[in-house]
């Protein structure tokens, strides 16, 4: 059986705060009916590809946000989406923030297979940014005060006759993200993000930001002999600068197709899942050559703890 799936990382220029969810479902729409014809297979959106990035507003009363959040999938917004994609025979992969009935908060990432049924729900795990108002900030980044650590784990799903695993943004920079997945046979990783050109959490040179992107992406691809799709919100949005950078990563580590603007732009390639299969029998054998009894601590520990004979001898 051929297992050569035709991706298409549908990049998204800036969403202004006014904008309304049913304009970026129209740009999305735009963007299928090119993955159409060029034969694309899977899309791969953004992460809250339906609004701003609205965790740079403070809000004290976190319920005056509930407008930035969905609470079903389909919905009325999105409707049109899946059913373009649906009659385009096209899978995607979709973030935006999720209000459940119960009042719980999550940056959601849904997967869609070709007859517009969702396969896969994957919730934010690694949350970025901070709760509390930080004025010294150039920015505000407030994640951890809107969302609640993602509850359903790193899962994958069969589709496009592959497994295929989600993440979303700060969660590509972390190496458990993708092992987790990896071990499970995660044969294609998807993700969105949104990264502004700015680290306000630490003073750094902003070429770092593009550097930092891909580096992770492709270290984990070739680690974890997978492909690796992470596709941006870009561009200047209300006066906050997104890197974009979107790309396609095959299972060596090597981007085969880039963005090169800040705009909605579709980028294509075709990726053969079977590529997966020689590194997995070889460098990244990982039953083979993994030593587990010495890696107990990645799971017992979170922070960084100085071997009790070191520290005492500080
Ligand atoms: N949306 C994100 O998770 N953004 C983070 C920023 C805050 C560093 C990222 O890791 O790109």
């Amino acid at each position: 059986m051929v297992r050569k799936v035709t991706i298409g990382g549908a990049q998204m220029g800036p969403i202004a705060p006014d904008e309304s969810r049913d304009s970026c479902v129209a740009r999305m729409i735009e963007m299928l009916r090119e993955a159409a014809s060029r034969g694309c297979d899977l899309v791969v959106f953004p992460e809250l590809a339906l609004t701003t990035f609205f965790p740079r507003y403070y809000e004290e009363d976190i319920s005056r946000m509930d407008h930035w959040f969905e609470t079903a999938m389909p919905n009325t917004a999105t409707r049109p989406l899946f059913e373009a994609a649906a009659a385009a025979g096209i899978g995607f992969y979709l973030g935006y923030a999720e209000l459940t009935p119960e009042g719980r908060r999550f940056n959601t990432s849904i997967l869609v297979d070709g007859s517009g049924q969702i396969t896969g729900k994957y919730r934010k795990i690694h949350l970025p940014g901070h709760s509390e108002f930080e004025p010294w900030r150039a920015f505000q980044h407030l994640e951890k005060r809107y969302f609640e650590p993602g509850d359903l784990g790193f899962g994958v799903w069969s589709q496009h006759a592959g497994l295929v695993g989600m993440a979303i943004c700060n969660d590509r920079r972390w190496p458990e993200t993708y092992r987790v997945m990896g071990l499970q046979g995660a044969e294609l990783i998807v993700l969105g993000y949104n990264t502004p050109d700015t680290n306000t959490s630490e003073p750094e040179p902003n070429h770092l930001r593009m550097f930092h992107n891909h580096l992770v992406m492709q270290a984990n691809a070739y680690m974890n002999a997978c492909w690796v799709v992470g596709v941006a919100k870009a561009g200047v949005e209300d006066g906050c600068m997104l890197i974009g950078g979107s790309c396609i990563i095959q299972p060596s580590g090597e981007i085969l197709a880039r963005a090169a603007t800040l705009e909605d732009e579709l980028i294509v390639a075709v990726a053969d899942l079977d590529a997966c299969a020689a590194p997995r029998r070889g460098t990244f054998n990982l039953g083979r050559h993994r030593r587990v009894e010495h890696y107990g601590r990645i799971v017992r520990q979170a922070g960084i703890e100085i071997p009790a004979d070191l520290s005492a001898a500080e």
